[in-house]
């Protein structure tokens, strides 16, 4: 099957369990840590399997990279083209009050070494929302498709085929109480900069729903550093690059604080973190004209 037949189907199925389950009982941990270290929920669980399930069936994936696994999977298709690495359920510590959830997804091309550099080896990327509607976004041949999941027919419909960014938005969502932890003091001065400017705030605290406003309505999203998470808290492989080639394709911008996300080099670790900002164009403008004071 191709690599979006099985990602659309994982993305039916998720959201029907999200949909028909008690979502207190979706919330209930279970007495074991995933491989990143977060509490996993065994709704987690569940859309890793659903995941690693379809995607193992596919031809043209060689590796697999999940949030919820210690290691890259290899599958029986060793010299297919492609690593694909996912968060199966972002925000899932959300789910027990019904707050958008999100799966995040990019596909990797190795080169003639078998190797993938950084963020540019990167053919297809994107994710789907499991929130009032399921919809998902993709960014393939430098365009961004935007779809919604219509249960009538039971196919995805396509709502938007070349979305792109305002280069300017009037909202910014970082997890203001970390502040006085920042390690990069640009932040703080920013943030004092679009009060002025009359900016106002949001933070849904899942990665898939607040880079998704920023990417429909502009302006600027997030996660920096701290003293206690000193590379913050969204992890490279299956949060910060798909989010960074989306960004890119639409217009918009990424940054670690100090280059493009996609220019990071791949990690030697699955769950490596990096601090992230997804932005559009004018308030990157502003980022990066605060002084660094830290
Ligand atoms: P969960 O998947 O455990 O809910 O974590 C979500 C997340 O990694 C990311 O989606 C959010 O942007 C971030 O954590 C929220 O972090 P805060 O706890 O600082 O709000």
């Amino acid at each position: 099957m191709e690599i979006l037949a099985c990602l659309e189907k994982s993305f039916v199925q998720i959201s029907d369990l999200i949909r028909k389950t008690n979502s207190v009982n979706l919330g209930n941990l279970v007495d074991t840590h995933n491989a990143s270290g977060d509490d996993v929920k065994t709704i987690d669980v569940m859309s890793n399997d659903i995941m690693k399930d379809n995607l193992s069936k596919c031809a043209l994936i060689r590796t697999i990279g999940s949030e919820e696994e210690d290691e890259f999977y290899s599958t029986k298709f060793t010299d297919a083209p492609y690593l694909i690495c996912y968060d199966p359920l972002d925000g899932s510590s959300n789910i027990d009050v019904n707050i958008t959830t999100g799966t995040i997804f990019s596909v990797y091309e190795y080169d003639a070494n078998n190797k993938i550099a950084d963020g540019h080896s990167i053919v297809m990327s994107g994710y789907c929302l499991y929130g009032g509607a399921t919809q998902y976004v993709l960014a393939y041949n430098n365009k961004i498709s935007f779809y919604q999941y219509s249960a009538e027919d039971g196919l995805f419909q396509l709502l938007n085929d070349n979305l792109k960014m305002k280069e300017k938005g009037a909202i910014y969502s970082l997890n203001e109480s970390n502040k006085k932890a920042w390690t990069d003091a640009r932040f703080n001065q920013l943030i004092e900069t679009f009060i002025e400017q009359k900016y106002t705030t949001r933070w849904v605290g899942s990665l898939v729903a607040d880079a998704h406003r920023t990417l429909i309505k502009g302006g600027f999203f997030a996660y920096p550093g701290n003293r206690k998470d000193t590379e913050g808290k969204i992890r490279l492989l299956y949060e910060a690059y798909p989010f960074a080639h989306i960004f890119h394709h639409a217009g918009g911008v990424s940054s670690n604080g100090v280059c493009s996300i996609l220019d990071v080099p791949f990690p030697a670790k699955i769950h490596q973190k990096t601090p992230i900002v997804l932005c559009s164009k004018y308030e990157h403008d502003l980022f990066v004209n605060m002084s660094m004071q830290v």
